[in-house]
């Protein structure tokens, strides 16, 4: 296969034992180059992940692999001893000179980890049980980073969820109009406007600041394959200091409804209630030991906050020509704010009832 990196060079650089044999892009991810190596270890067959950090949307991918460093050691302290140990955290394979990543003549960033195998991740939910698993993942995560040892982790992205920001953003956008594709998202943008009071539900709650993963998509926690079991949580660029509702929000925009987040059928998108339910079950039997009252108190309505949100993005990425997410056809990032304010809809119809389920529940 002709593929857009030397990744047999790439790999030399890192301290893989054994005879490479292939490598092969991976994933479903929008922002960086995951490929899938594998290499022959006495006969055996063993696979790698190895990552191009996206340096346009990461600006400082050093300081970024510091702070992947510094938590997945962490995290590797905390699951040590427990079964299944090596598949509960990733695990980054140093570079030759015992580095964390390797930097490439042309200035790109590689890393190497571990690859989970027997376990996989879905792009959309399918049981309930998936959804709680998940939640549960990721409620553990945070909990076993709550004692990170200082210093404070860096912002790989600032104002990464600073909803507010990201609609100013939007406005800029609108207003350039820079790839003239404002007159094909009439109803998009209209639907926008008249949301923003959305945007400050979160930041005005005046809740703690966690050590959160930031990017909490269903296909960003690894599913045992046999027993279904919540493993390991994967992506973390975008671990740093946030409020946990931001997480929460963002498992309930993508494990509730059962369409792809850029399904062109609107009619399939839709927040299932019982999955909201057992992503709230699941989260809060990892989580409940340290989240405060109030943090319950809005678990409810972080959903909507962050799928507004990720509208907000597409929709701005769309107007300024797609420079961020990767894109596969005409119209994708559109696509992908419909389904999102769509979801924002159904959430609304609904957001009596999660209120009260929560409130039964914590
Ligand atoms: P992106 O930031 O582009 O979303 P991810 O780190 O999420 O990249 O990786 C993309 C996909 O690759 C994941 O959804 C997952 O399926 C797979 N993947 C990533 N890391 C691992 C790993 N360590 N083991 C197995 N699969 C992995
Ligand atoms: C991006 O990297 P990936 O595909 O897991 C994005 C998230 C969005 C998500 C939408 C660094 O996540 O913020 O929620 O797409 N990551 C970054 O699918 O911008
Ligand atoms: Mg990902």
């Amino acid at each position: 296969m002709n593929l857009k990196h030397d990744i047999q060079a790439v790999v030399s650089c890192f301290r893989i034992a054994g005879r490479f044999l292939n490598a092969a892009p991976y994933g479903n991810g929008h922002i960086n180059d995951t490929y899938a190596s594998v290499f022959d270890q006495n006969g055996r067959r063993v696979r790698f992940i190895v990552q191009r950090v996206n340096h346009n949307v990461f600006k400082n991918p050093g300081a970024l692999m510091e702070n992947v460093q510094r938590v997945t050691s962490h995290l590797g302290r905390k699951v040590a001893g427990e079964s299944d140990q090596f598949r509960r955290v990733l695990t980054l394979i140093p570079t030759l000179d015992g580095g964390p990543y390797y930097r490439d003549e042309q200035g790109n960033h590689w890393r190497v980890y571990n690859f989970i195998e027997q376990a996989r991740t879905y792009d959309t939910v399918e049981s309930p049980k998936q959804a709680f698993e998940a939640a549960k993942t990721f409620g553990r995560f945070q909990k076993l980073l709550a004692d990170l040892p200082a210093p404070r982790l860096h912002d790989t992205i600032p104002d990464f969820h600073h909803t507010p920001k990201r609609f100013a953003a939007l406005e800029r956008a609108i207003e350039a109009d820079s790839a003239n594709r404002a007159k094909l998202a009439g109803p998009e943008i209209e639907f926008a406007l008249r949301h923003k009071p959305i945007c400050s539900i979160l930041l005005d709650a005046i809740l703690p600041e966690r050590v959160t993963h930031n990017d909490t998509k269903l296909n960003n926690v690894m599913l045992d394959e046999s027993t279904g079991e919540g493993l390991c949580v994967i992506d973390l660029d975008t671990v740093m200091p946030g409020l946990v509702l931001y997480d929460f929000g963002d498992m309930a925009r993508t494990t509730t409804s059962p369409a792809r987040e850029d399904e062109r059928d609107l009619s399939k998108v839709a927040m299932q209630f019982p999955m909201f339910e057992a992503l709230v079950r699941g989260y809060l039997a990892s989580a409940s030991e340290f989240l405060t009252a109030r943090e319950r108190q809005f678990l409810a309505y972080s959903a909507k906050v962050i799928t507004f949100e990720i509208g907000i993005r597409f929709l701005a990425d769309f107007l300024a020509g797609d420079t961020y997410f990767k894109v596969h056809r005409e119209g994708h990032n559109l696509d992908r704010c419909r389904t999102q304010f769509k979801l924002v809809e159904s959430i609304e119809r609904q957001e009596e009832q999660m209120i009260k389920l929560v409130e039964t529940l914590s």
